[in-house]
């Protein structure tokens, strides 16, 4: 069953679903462009303009394409739809839809129109990706992993971090990738205690370590690695951090299986950090499902009661950062098996020393 099919299924009856989510329309109907997805039963159409009709009809088959006009605007031909089918219930996605686009939208509904949340039912589907979006995410992680081996080599002292944020960048787009899966972080030094370093002119320099986040997009899907590397012989104390983190991300990633609950994986990677000392230093949550977005349900988090379930596609990530002496994270996208787990990035986890 197509993926529209399987949202139009949890319908109620005479209701329809307006997706406003560029991934949620993405997934659904696979089109690009801009504008709206309208679905309930015997409805199928993209609601979009006139730039963007050709595109449509090509990349959703088995959907209407409808073009807005003057004085017919995108939630107007919405409402006009739903007026010819005779529905009368509209769920929307009230995480997306701003104030002011609901106002707008009641306006140029049918006056008895009712409205109600889709309360993250495309997001629920989702989770679980089928053989064509792990073939994509797949291929997303060996393009992450071929330009890790790549700048491995390309690094030397005296370069900056944006010098090697660029190559990494550039040389995944050579190898096919669409774009970035997210902004490349390149941290190194001192700055590896910010997890979300922005890289910039610091020159790398004999004993850093430097945490590369990145992924590579492909088909419309993420992936998502980090590896930590030395530049010459580290110190021992971070080499002592290296392996804690290496320990709890490899222990954590171990216990992924079906029927496994989110926040006890997180606990096994949390445990370990803080049995060595260094609790107060990993403030974030272990990892996340990677997809058409590159955060997605479900959260391996302390919070979170979510069961992993074979198709879920998820990361490990633990880290330990220093305030003033910098810090490690190691990552691997994996996707949750019959019996187990697969990592999706092949790259070595032990520590190299360029
Ligand atoms: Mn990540």
């Amino acid at each position: 069953m197509d993926r529209t099919e399987r949202l139009i299924k949890k319908l109620p009856e005479q209701t329809a679903a307006l997706i406003h989510n560029p991934s949620n329309i993405f997934y659904l109907s696979g089109y690009t462009g801009e504008g709206l997805l309208l679905v309930a039963r015997g409805l199928k159409a993209v609601i979009t303009d006139f730039r963007y009709v050709e595109a449509a009809e090509k990349q959703c088959p088995g959907f209407e394409v409808h073009a807005i006009s003057a004085g017919v605007s995108h939630v107007k031909l919405a409402g006009n739809l739903l007026e010819k089918h005779g529905i009368g219930n509209l769920l929307y996605e009230d995480n997306v839809v701003t104030v002011r686009a609901l106002r707008d939208m009641e306006k140029a509904m049918p006056e008895n129109m009712t409205y109600a949340p889709l309360n993250y039912a495309v997001e629920a589907l989702r989770t679980v990706k089928d053989a064509e979006e792990l073939k994509a995410i797949r291929h997303a992680c060996d393009i992450t992993c071929q330009a890790f081996e790549y700048i491995c080599g390309y690094i030397k002292e005296g370069m900056t971090e944006r010098q090697v944020q660029l190559a990494l960048d550039y040389k995944m787009l050579e190898l096919g990738a669409q774009g970035m899966a997210f902004d490349t972080i390149v941290a190194s030094g001192e700055n590896g205690s910010l997890p979300h370093a922005v890289p910039g002119d610091r020159v790398l320099r004999k004993g850093d370590l430097i945490t590369m986040d990145y992924g590579a997009k492909v088909d419309g899907y993420c992936s998502d690695m980090t590896r930590t590397v030395a530049l010459g012989e580290p110190s021992d104390k971070l080499r002592e951090i290296y392996n804690i983190v290496l320990r709890a991300q490899e222990t954590a990633q171990a216990a992924l299986a079906p029927g496994k609950v989110c926040s006890d994986m997180d606990k096994i990677a949390r445990d370990i950090i803080a049995d060595a000392g260094y609790g107060e230093c990993f403030g974030h949550s272990l990892g996340h499902g990677v997809g058409i977005d590159i955060h997605e349900e479900p959260r391996l988090s302390s919070r979170s009661t979510d069961v992993l379930a074979p198709g879920h596609i998820v990361t490990v990530e633990p880290g330990i950062y220093v305030p003033g002496l910098g810090g490690v994270r190691i990552e691997n996208t994996c996707v949750i098996t019959e019996t187990g787990y697969e990592a999706l990035c092949s790259a070595s986890k032990e520590l190299r020393i360029l």
